[in-house]
């Protein structure tokens, strides 16, 4: 494919929409193709030879590369400020294909305390069985993070905002002390997005995505993405892709990954509209408590808030007076918010971390991790913010 307009001076959405696709080189198609094939022909034995041994640029056989899934990691790499991609089938396929990659039996990895519940499963119970010794740390604190750093680790990995209670941890500081200690910065930007943040710019190695939510959009695919160095992604897709998982995004997931892209920057900007409006309308409700959103005055991590991201974001953690039991009653109450799982959606979505997301903690590990069980997490979607305050306006009234 050519290299269509590309421009670096153009915007976020310019080139979410135009960059490396040019129709006349697909009989003028506007969208690009979906390259639904598995394997690919060889004009002769000795070009396959070639495109084998990485001698000359071909595509193969599907597992590894697909020229649809190709256009998909070329855009978000530019988003991501990134030399390259690769786009896998799940945020999860990413991560795990990713640290496979990374790390082998004896070394270490500094992860924080709150990740996603899969994430941290991953981390607390996958990893660990083969070898690899991982130290779950409060990043947001650069003493505990100093202190962990005392002994060698090969690798750090952190969301911010985190999920599910949205801390911010400030990028610039954890990868200079990873730097320091020859250790890969990985930053999961699944919510705030390259539209908000972008983790390169401030010294962070590799950004993972789940595809699944903003950048797909529309709550109808599971994807994942790792951006970062050209030999860093070949890495990844040439031990963690092709024979550590085997986890390859369809072509037609490829295609509408992109399809969403189209719409990031308008989409994740209005979420986080929405979500600023929402996040007033709560603050002056009695029976809501412990607010979270990274664009709070009052948001501990406020100076890195303003360093990385540009705007808050789509989600909203909170709680209500009378606890959990309170909090199932009121999610239960609402007619319009969908009580769902997922984020980054056009639908408004609520869910209780403890029980859902985040119930791979256990118990035990939520309370020393900081996970309350009164926690409700909304990702706030597309729809008219006076219907989604009428929704929370009454069932607030039920209570
Ligand atoms: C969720 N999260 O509702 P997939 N990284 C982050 C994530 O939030 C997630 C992944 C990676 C949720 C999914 S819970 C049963 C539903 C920050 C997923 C994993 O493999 O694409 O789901 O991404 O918080």
């Amino acid at each position: 494919m050519s290299d269509g307009k590309r421009n670096a001076r153009q915007g976020i959405s310019t080139r979410a929409i135009h960059l490396g696709y040019d129709p006349a080189s697909e009989q003028g198609a506007l969208n690009p193709p979906i390259y639904q094939t598995s394997t690919y022909a060889f004009e002769t034995v000795e070009q396959g030879a070639e495109y084998f041994a990485g001698t000359k640029p071909g595509y193969v056989y599907g597992r590894t590369r697909n020229p649809t899934q190709a256009l998909l990691e070329q855009r978000v790499a530019d988003l991501e400020g990134a030399e390259a991609g690769l786009a896998l089938a799940s945020g999860m396929a990413a991560l795990t294909a990713t640290f496979w990659s990374l790390v082998k039996a004896g070394d270490r990895v500094i992860v924080d305390k709150i990740v996603y519940g899969n994430s941290f499963t991953f981390f607390s119970k996958g990893l660990p069985r083969f070898g690899v010794e991982v130290e779950f740390v409060d990043l947001c604190n650069p003493q505990a993070l100093a202190r962990a750093a005392e002994k060698p680790f090969n690798a750090v990995f952190f969301e911010t905002p985190a999920n599910p209670n949205l801390r911010v941890i400030d990028i610039a500081m954890v990868s200079a002390v990873a730097r320091k200690a020859g250790a890969v910065t990985v930053v999961d930007n699944t919510f705030a997005t390259p539209v908000l943040q972008r983790p390169l710019e401030h010294g962070a190695d590799l950004v993972i995505h789940s595809a699944t939510k903003y950048l797909g959009g529309h709550g109808d695919l599971l994807a994942g993405l790792v951006l970062g160095s050209a030999d860093q992604v070949k890495e990844v897709r040439q031990n963690g892709l092709r024979y550590l998982t085997g986890a390859t995004i369809s072509p037609l997931t490829a295609f509408l990954v992109l399809r969403g892209l189209k719409t990031l920057e308008l989409r994740v900007n209005q979420h986080a509209k929405s979500a600023a409006a929402v996040v007033e309308y709560l603050g002056r409700q009695k029976a809501i408590t412990n607010i979270a959103y990274p664009a709070l005055e009052g948001n501990p991590a406020r100076a890195a808030y303003l360093r990385q991201m540009s705007a808050g974001g789509g989600l909203i953690c909170f709680e209500l007076d009378g606890g959990i039991e309170r909090g199932r009653k009121f999610m239960n109450a609402l007619k319009l918010i969908t009580r769902a799982v997922s984020l980054g959606d056009a639908e408004t979505l609520i869910q209780h971390p403890a029980s859902m997301t985040h119930a791979s903690y256990g118990a035990e590990e939520r309370a020393r991790h900081g996970i309350s069980d009164g926690l409700i997490r909304m990702s706030v979607g597309l729809e008219n913010t006076e219907d989604l305050i009428d929704d929370l306006d009454q069932a607030l009234r039920t209570l």
